[in-house]
């Protein structure tokens, strides 16, 4: 299997809910290497950005609006086959369809509100790494 790399956000919603430690560890014991984290405030512009690929779509604004209205935390982390495993440990979208002991299943108030974000390809794991953070902020090592 190849190692590959995605993009984790705890949202807003993760960080009010003060369960940001909780979230890394579970992320730590299902093998994901970290390679680089920080925490920031998004502006809508910027919110919106990372999200232009649903613009036009109904939920939108909403998603621009929530993803800016406080600190997130992009993780950026390595693991063979991380794409998949990562959705599969935080399981579907919406909490009420998200499979028994996944994140969004355990923390999740609803489809908007759904606690963390996972890339959906290797792809988009890399442009979305990419969008958060710099070459010297991804640390191989250790
Ligand atoms: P995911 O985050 O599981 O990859 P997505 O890419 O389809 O899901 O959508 C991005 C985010 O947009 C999602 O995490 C929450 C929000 N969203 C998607 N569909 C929604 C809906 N029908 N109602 C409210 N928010 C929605
Ligand atoms: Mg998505």
């Amino acid at each position: 299997m190849v190692i590959e790399r995605t993009l984790a956000i705890l949202k807003p919603d993760c960080v009010r809910k003060k369960l940001t430690g909780e979230v890394i560890a579970r992320i730590e014991k299902a093998g994901f290497k970290i390679l680089g984290l920080k925490k920031i405030r998004l502006t809508k512009e910027t919110a919106g950005g990372f999200y232009a690929v649903h613009k036009g779509r109904p939920f939108y604004d909403g998603l621009v609006e929530f993803m800016s209205s406080g600190p997130c935390v992009p993780i950026a982390l390595e693991k063979e086959n991380a794409v998949t495993d990562f959705r599969t440990l935080i399981g579907a979208t919406d909490p009420k369809d998200a499979a028994v002991g996944t994140i969004r299943k355990l923390y999740a108030d609803n489809k908007g509100e759904n606690i963390i974000h996972g890339s959906d390809s290797a792809e988009n794991g890399r442009i979305e790494i990419n969008f958060f953070f710099c070459t010297r902020e991804l640390i191989e090592t250790g």
